[in-house]
């Protein structure tokens, strides 16, 4: 059984559509310190994390917007995050994405002090790889992925301890990618698994080739789920949906697989916008990947070994 330590981040300036600060308070609404406890996990609520007060840091392009507040969080979540490690499993609760700027420092850190390696699996539409220069929007939830790779070095972000080196990382269920995302990715070893290659393989094939590597390497493993990893009719309170996500039955077997590896050691949710729920089936469905994720299933099955 785990130690499961609940970290809310209320993080809504990496993007535009204002909601995903209650997106702590859903979940807890929703019932994932419950539904973790049926599971016979121990949980611990640490609270909604506080930044500090942002700085005056800018950058040469004007479309990026709250990079002071973005650089707060970024120190608040990583500490909070670094600091969970040794005493369980932080499952980090937003919050946009933005927040991964932080929470895969944290773990990163975590992992270089115990000599091992940090694997990340992004479920995501998107591949997050922009940089404060390559971005148009502006939105910082645009860029996680490419400053935990180290991809065009950290500035202004605080210093990464451990890049996450692209063999160690991979996407899954992207399908929405920015021209220069792209152009930086291909210089990368990233494993992108779009839905191109989910529709012509499947969830099983892609994912457990994956997991092989996290196990073979003795890896910790950090999942990044990100609410438009799912299709929109299914999810639809995020504010960037994308058709053609993930179904109910994939989503619940990518994390039935996770859960059989045992290898997950951290947890993101991100960019649940509550105010573009319908009646909170959106923070329930999340809660129910949790559950999966954490061991709900109907009957058991022979565990598979993996690497
Ligand atoms: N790549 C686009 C769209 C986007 C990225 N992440 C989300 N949307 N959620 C951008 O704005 O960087
Ligand atoms: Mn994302
Ligand atoms: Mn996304």
């Amino acid at each position: 059984m785990t130690h499961c330590i609940l970290i809310g981040a209320p993080v809504d300036e990496g993007q535009r559509r204002p909601g995903c600060l209650m997106g702590p308070a859903a979940y807890r609404t929703a019932g994932l310190a419950t539904t973790l406890a049926a599971l016979g996990h121990t949980t611990e609520d640490r609270g909604d994390v506080i930044p500090a007060p942002p700085g005056q840091e800018s950058c040469a392009n004007a479309a990026v917007h709250h990079l002071p507040e973005t650089i707060a969080w970024t120190n608040a979540i990583r500490a909070a995050t670094q600091a969970a490690m040794p005493d369980g499993m932080p499952i980090i609760m937003g919050g946009d994405h933005s927040l991964a700027l932080g929470s895969v420092a944290g773990i990163a850190a975590f992992a270089a002090s115990q000599g091992r390696p940090q694997f990340v699996i992004w479920l995501d539409a998107h591949s997050d790889f922009h940089t404060v220069t390559s971005t148009t929007s502006g939105n910082l939830h645009g860029t996680p992925m490419a400053y935990a790779h180290g991809n065009a070095g950290f500035d202004p972000f605080p210093e990464f301890p451990a890049p996450i080196p692209g063999e160690n990382i991979c996407m899954f269920g992207i399908r929405s990618v920015d021209p220069a995302e792209h152009a930086a990715m291909q210089l990368t070893d990233i494993t992108v698994n779009d839905m191109r290659v989910l529709d012509e393989q499947g969830i099983v094939a892609p994912l457990r080739d994956f997991l092989d590597r996290v196990k073979a390497a003795n890896g910790l493993l950090h999942v990044s789920l990100d609410v438009d990893f799912l299709d929109p009719s299914i999810a639809p309170a995020v504010g960037t949906t994308v058709p053609g996500g993930t179904t109910f039955r994939e989503a619940h077997l990518v994390m039935e697989l996770l859960h059989e590896s045992g290898l997950v050691t951290s947890l993101d949710l991100v960019e649940l916008n509550p105010f573009l729920d319908e009646r909170g089936r959106t923070a329930k469905l999340m809660v129910d990947l949790v559950g999966s994720l954490m061991g709900r299933k109907v009957f058991d099955r022979p565990t598979r070994s993996y690497g």
